[in-house]
C-alpha cells in the first residue's frame, strides 16, 4: 500500500521545505519535490493521497517519559491505561511512548520488566518501550542491568529523592553509572535531594502547613540544583552519559549548562507543566484546584523567572527534550491528600497535549519549527536508542507521520480531551494548532481529528544503545 502525503510543508530537525512524503507499507520510502517524477510514479497505482495543504508534515512525536496504569500506591493507580493513554497520545500527535518498569525494594529487575511487558501486551495503540526504574541497586540488579541492555532495554532511572522507597545513595548511583559507562546505556536521574526535602516536609506538617502549596515550598529549587550538580559530578567520575528527567528549576539548568559547556554528555528534559504553569497561579489554590497540580518536582514560582530560563534553555540546546511525565490521577485519588499534601499522588495528565503546548513556543517566537520537531521527536528518539527508526522522516524510517494544522484554534479541558481523567490541569488554555491526521508505521490511526486506530497495533520497541552525540 502506498500513501502520498502531498501539498504540505515538511518540517524536520534540520529545516523545513515544501515536499511530499511517500509511504510504502510501514516505512517512508522518499520525500520528494511536489509534482516530481518520483511522486508521479508513486501515485500511478492505487496510492492513497492525503492532502496536507496548509499543514506541517512532521515526524510522529516521541514522548520518552510517561506513566500509564502506574500503581503509585495500593489506592492510587494512574488513570490512563495502556490503551486510553496511547490513544490520547496519538490524537495529540505522539506516535511513540516510553514508559517505566519499576523495580521496588526487595524485588527483581527481571520480574519488574516481565510484569510491565505483560500488562502492555496487545493494549497499546502506538509503539511503546520501557525504561527501568531502579529502586534497589545491588550486585544482582547491576548484573541484571547488563542482560536487559542485551535485550534492548537501554535506559535506567535512578532517584535521589524518596528515601525509604526509590532512593539510591551516592554509592549506589555511582555503581549503576559505572555499568552504564561500560555498556553505553543511559542513566536517567530524578534529581532532587530527598533527604533534605523530607526534613522540610516533616517540619511543615508539624507546623500545620499541609495545603497543596507546601508541596512546592518543601521542594525548593536549590535542592533540585544541588542534586543535579551531584549527579553531574558522579556521572563525570563514572564516565557515563547522564539524562536529567523533569527538570523544572533554573538552578538545575545552570548545572546542566555548565556540564555541557565543559563538553560532557549531560542532557536534560523539561515538561510542558514547567513551561506553562506556576506555583502561584496553579499550585497555591485551595481544595481540589491546588492538589490537582501536585507533581514532582513541583511547579515553580513564576516570579522567579524559571519559565523564561527554561524556554531559553530549549532554544540554545541546554535542554534537549520535552516529555510529559504523564502521570494522571482522578480526583478520587488526588483527594486522598486533601488534608495533607504528603498523601497526594504526584502527577499531571499531559500526554495528549505535548505537541500543542510546545507548538505555542513556535507561535510566540520562542522556538523555530525545526527546533519544535527536534525537541519533541528527533532528539528523544536518538537519546533512547530509536535513531533511524523514529523521530525522523528519512527513507527507511518507520512511517510515523503527523499532519499538523497550524490554523486550528481550540481550548484544552476535560470536556474535549481524550485522556481517562476527570479534570484537566490545562483547563481553559487556548491553543493555536492541532494534530489533524496521524500515521503509525504506515497505518492511519487518526484521520481528520478522529481516532481510527486500534489497541494492539502498538508494538514493543527493543531499543539500541543511545546515540550520545551532542
Ligand atoms: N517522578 C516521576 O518521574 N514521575 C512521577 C513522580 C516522580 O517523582
Ligand atoms: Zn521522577
Ligand atoms: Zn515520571
Amino acid at each position: 500500500m502506498t500513501i502520498i502525503i502531498s501539498g504540505g510543508t515538511v518540517v524536520e530537525a534540520s529545516g523545513s521545505f515544501r515536499g511530499d512524503v511517500i509511504v510504502e507499507g510501514s516505512t517512508i520510502s522518499a520525500i520528494a519535490a511536489p509534482d516530481s517524477a518520483l511522486v508521479e510514479a508513486a501515485g500511478r497505482g492505487d496510492a492513497e493521497i492525503i492532502d496536507a495543504t496548509g499543514c506541517y508534515v512532521i515526524p510522529g512525536g516521541v514522548d520518552v517519559h510517561v506513566h500509564l496504569q502506574l500503581p503509585m500506591s495500593p489506592e492510587a493507580v494512574s488513570s490512563d491505561t495502556f490503551t486510553t493513554g496511547t490513544r490520547a497520545a496519538a490524537l495529540g500527535g505522539t506516535t511513540t511512548v516510553i514508559d517505566f518498569a519499576g523495580q521496588l525494594k526487595g524485588t527483581s529487575v527481571r520480574a519488574a520488566l516481565d510484569e510491565r511487558l505483560a500488562e502492555a501486551e496487545g493494549a497499546c495503540c502506538i509503539d511503546y518501550g520501557f525504561h527501568l526504574s531502579m529502586g534497589d541497586v545491588h550486585e544482582q540488579s547491576l548484573a541484571d542491568m547488563r542482560s536487559l541492555i542485551d535485550e534492548g532495554l537501554t535506559s535506567f532511572k535512578l532517584f535521589m529523592a524518596y528515601p525509604g522507597a526509590w532512593y539510591s545513595d551516592d554509592g549506589q548511583i555511582l555503581r549503576a553509572m559505572q555499568v552504564a559507562a561500560e555498556t553505553g546505556a543511559m542513566i536517567m536521574m530524578h534529581a532532587e535531594n530527598g533527604i533534605a526535602i523530607d526534613v522540610l516536609r516533616e517540619q511543615a506538617a508539624a507546623r500545620g502547613n499541609i495545603g497543596a502549596v507546601w508541596h512546592g515550598r518543601t521542594r525548593p529549587p536549590e535542592l533540585e540544583g544541588e542534586a543535579t550538580h551531584r549527579a553531574v559530578q558522579l556521572a563525570a567520575v563514572a564516565g557515563a552519559p547522564l539524562y536529567i528527567v523533569h527538570l523544572s528549576a533554573a538552578e538545575a539548568l545552570e548545572q546542566v549548562m555548565h556540564a555541557r559547556d565543559r563538553g560532557r554528555n549531560v542532557f536534560a528534559e523539561t515538561c510542558p507543566q514547567y513551561l506553562h504553569l506556576s506555583l502561584e497561579e496553579h499550585l497555591d489554590q485551595p481544595g481540589l484546584d491546588g492538589i490537582r497540580h501536585i507533581c514532582s518536582p513541583p511547579l515553580r514560582l513564576r516570579a522567579d523567572r524559571h519559565q523564561e530560563t527554561l524556554w531559553s534553555g530549549l532554544r540554545n540546546d541546554d535542554l534537549s527534550v520535552v516529555s510529559t511525565d504523564h502521570c494522571p490521577f482522578c480526583d478520587k485519588e488526588k483527594l486522598l491528600g486533601i488534608d495533607d499534601f504528603r498523601n497526594v499522588p504526584n502527577g499531571l495528565g499531559t500526554i495528549e497535549h505535548r505537541m500543542d503546548l510546545l507548538y505555542q513556543g513556535v507561535v510566540t517566537g520562542e522556538l523555530t519549527l525545526p527546533r519544535w520537531v527536534e525537541l519533541c521527536a528527533t532528539t528523544p528518539a536518538r537519546l533512547f536508542g530509536l535513531q533511524g527508526r523514529k523521530g525522523v522522516l528519512s527513507p527507511g524510517a518507520d512511517a510515523d507521520v503527523v499532519i499538523y494544522d497550524p490554523s486550528v484554534e481550540h481550548v484544552l479541558g476535560v470536556e474535549t480531551h481524550h485522556m481517562q481523567l476527570d479534570h484537566s490541569a490545562w483547563e481553559g488554555m487556548a491553543i493555536t494548532g492541532k494534530t489533524r491526521t496521524v500515521l503509525s508505521r504506515g497505518q492511519v490511526v487518526v484521520r481528520d481529528h478522529e481516532f481510527v486506530g486500534r489497541s494492539g497495533h502498538g508494538r514493543y520497541l527493543q531499543r539500541s544503545l543511545p546515540d550520545p552525540l551532542r
